[in-house]
């Protein structure tokens, strides 16, 4: 019977623990503790870091994990590379659940950059009215273009004001709807939408509202990951378990 630790924080991610839990298949979902409420799982679920690529190495071999899924988030690059490296140091086998990203569709405006300080200078020139979707921790960034009209969308209240000086906070958690960013797009007036390409479903609504809007987006495009096996679908994880062989002899 496979023992799996499951590196969690999207909508696959909860998607695969109702399939594992569904199947009886021993599971733990590991969140990094990022917001305050983590969505309710049907599985055991554990919060905060490992300590690095040796600390999920360690905890692989003490809680004598057979099988890693990495199904965190596109961006989440660091995550990802120590899956990697514990995976390899722990001799366990390693699939990453992750979403295609995002590719433009007819009527679609958008700019591609690189990463987010791309994104910051790409916004040089006279004050806009921005949804910045980008959650919470890359808002610092954007003080050095305070001409504009920020809407921010964070997970969680923060603890003090962000530092941009033109701003309105919402505080809301995804997966959102078109008619719901539609409406919030309209209400703000908003002309440029600053996004990651995450991929998925949760956060697409803002793009198709953009495109019904004709409103232009700034996608930011994905860090390169290490190579890793990868599916897009929760079931194809579920034949893996069935067949990728667990932890060999050496290592665990
Ligand atoms: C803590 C777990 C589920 C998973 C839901 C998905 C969809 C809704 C859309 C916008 C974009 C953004 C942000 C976003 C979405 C899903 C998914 C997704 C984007 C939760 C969650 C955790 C996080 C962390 C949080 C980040 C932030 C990013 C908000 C739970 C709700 C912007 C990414 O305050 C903070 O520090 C928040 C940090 C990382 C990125 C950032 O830079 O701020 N997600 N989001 C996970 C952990 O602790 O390990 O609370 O339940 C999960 C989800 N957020 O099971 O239903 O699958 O992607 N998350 C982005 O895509 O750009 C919002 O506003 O349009
Ligand atoms: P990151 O930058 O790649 O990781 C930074 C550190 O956070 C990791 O080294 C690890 O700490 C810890 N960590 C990250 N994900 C973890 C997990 N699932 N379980 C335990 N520890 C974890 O990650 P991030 O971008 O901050 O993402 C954090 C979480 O939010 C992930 O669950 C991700 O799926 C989710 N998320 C992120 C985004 C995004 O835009 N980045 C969007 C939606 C959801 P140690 O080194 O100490 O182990």
């Amino acid at each position: 019977m496979p023992n799996v630790l499951l590196l969690g924080g999207t909508t696959e991610a909860s998607g695969l623990a109702q399939l594992l839990a569904a199947h009886r298949i021993p599971t733990m979902l590991s969140y990094a503790g990022r917001t305050e409420r983590p969505r309710a799982q049907p599985v055991p679920v554990r919060v905060g870091g490992f300590g690095g690529a040796d600390g999920l190495a360690a905890y692989v071999r003490d809680h004598r994990i057979t099988h890693l899924v990495d199904a965190t988030h596109p961006f989440a690059a660091t995550m990802s590379g120590n899956a990697v490296a514990a995976a390899a140091a722990a001799a366990i086998p390693l699939l990453a659940l992750t979403r295609p990203a995002w590719t433009a569709q007819p009527g679609d405006r958008w700019q591609h950059v690189p990463d987010i300080p791309a994104a910051v200078a790409a916004l040089d020139g006279p004050g806009r009215r921005i949804l910045l979707a980008l959650g919470r921790m890359h808002v610092a960034a954007f003080t050095a273009q305070p001409q504009h009209r920020y809407v921010l969308r964070f997970v969680d209240a923060p603890s003090q004001a962000p530092a941009l000086p033109n701003h309105a906070l919402i505080v809301d958690r995804g997966p959102f709807t078109v008619a719901g960013d539609s409406a919030l797009m309209t209400a703000h007036g908003i002309d440029l939408v600053v996004c990651k390409n995450a991929g998925g479903s949760g956060a697409e609504a803002k793009l198709i509202a953009a495109r019904t809007l004709g409103v232009p987006v700034l996608m930011i495009d994905r860090p390169v990951l290490p190579t890793r096996a990868e599916v897009t679908d929760p079931q194809t994880v579920l034949d893996w378990l069935d067949h990728a062989p667990a932890a060999t002899k050496r290592g665990v």
